[in-house]
């Protein structure tokens, strides 16, 4: 073939391919994976984002809320597959397959979640988005998750002596084995969705959350112990996969982006106000909530948490100096 033939060839096929790209973007049909009810603040803003998606390009996109496509660790999966396009995924079950990310996942890495917003709305944010990246999923806004804390059904934790011998959930992530491990606690790993029936058995003696999920599952109900340990600030990621992002034209890359960040701006202000909301109502059902005077304590119990995280991945010591860094 002649160098002129090649190229109207390679023109051709260009073209082709483009339009065959354009026409399945415009029949695409995204299915969204979330695993709260449909009036969650990150239910709120996933459906924000599909009906910005659905109002600014030609995609379809639903999300399929109260966990229906199965538990967290699967669904991770899916996506990274491209068998679902898009979810919003706590950080904490993304470490085994994205370590970078682990560093969120450190027990009291955050002072607040003024502080975890500063960190990750920053070029911080940005690093473990290309961490992600590298593993199929692409993150296209940082979502609230509040501060998780010790809830159980036997008695108040109120120093870490009250953790011995109570048997805890944590998501799927040694780290968090680990960390109840630390408190002298027992850890079981387990799908969020089998929680409240493992308290209800007494499989479990507790679990940690924050508000609003504590209050949305009805584990208040069953646990009702609630004590404010605030040990962990994990932010979630509204991700898509890698695999439906590299078929996007430029303009609906951008366009799912900005629908993606506006989401996360409605969210962040439902977070605040489920919250209270949660807040109250399982007060007003009698759970029994205490602060938890030395919360130093608990903290300086994380030493070997941290040194086993920075053993298996070291780059986590630069991430964690990088977090402190910002004031
Ligand atoms: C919630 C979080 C979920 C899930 C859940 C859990 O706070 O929003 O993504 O991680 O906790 O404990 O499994």
């Amino acid at each position: 073939m002649n160098k002129m033939n090649f190229l109207k060839t390679a023109t051709t096929t260009l073209v082709a391919t483009s339009a065959l790209l354009a026409v399945s973007s415009a029949h695409a049909n995204w299915k969204g994976w979330n695993i709260h009810v449909p009036d969650y603040p990150v239910s709120i803003g996933m459906d924000k984002f599909t009906s910005l998606v659905e109002a600014n390009t030609d995609i379809k996109a639903k999300t399929f809320h109260n966990g229906v496509l199965g538990n967290q660790s699967d669904a991770i999966k899916q996506v990274q597959l491209g068998a679902l396009s898009f979810a919003v995924f706590n950080l904490g079950p993304i470490g085994p397959i994205v370590p970078a990310t682990n560093v969120v996942s450190l027990p009291f890495v955050f002072k607040d979640m003024d502080h975890m917003h500063r960190v990750m709305d920053g070029p911080f944010g940005d690093k473990l988005s290309a961490a992600m990246e590298e593993k199929g999923l692409v993150g296209l806004a940082w979502y609230d998750s509040g501060a998780r804390s010790f809830y159980n059904s036997v008695k108040p934790i109120t120093e870490v002596a009250d953790m011995k011998g109570l048997k805890f959930r944590v998501m799927g992530n040694p780290i968090f084995v680990e960390m109840v491990e630390a408190l002298g606690g027992n850890a079981t790993p387990m799908a969020f969705s089998e929680v409240f029936q493992s308290l209800k058995t007494g499989v479990i003696d507790g679990a940690e959350n924050n508000w609003p999920s504590y209050e949305s599952t009805s584990h208040f109900e069953v646990a009702s112990y609630y004590s404010l340990s605030q040990h962990l600030i994990i932010p979630e990621c509204l991700c898509m996969s890698k695999i439906t992002w590299d078929g996007l034209s430029d303009d609906d890359k951008a366009a799912v982006k900005s629908a993606a960040r506006e989401s996360a701006v409605l969210q962040r202000e439902e977070w605040a106000k489920r919250a209270l909301k949660s807040r109250k109502i399982v007060e007003a059902g009698g759970v029994k909530f205490n602060q938890i005077p030395n919360k130093a304590a608990f903290q300086d119990a994380m030493g070997m948490v941290y040194k086993k995280a920075v053993e298996k991945s070291p780059i986590l010591e630069d991430y964690i100096n990088a977090i402190k860094a910002v004031d």
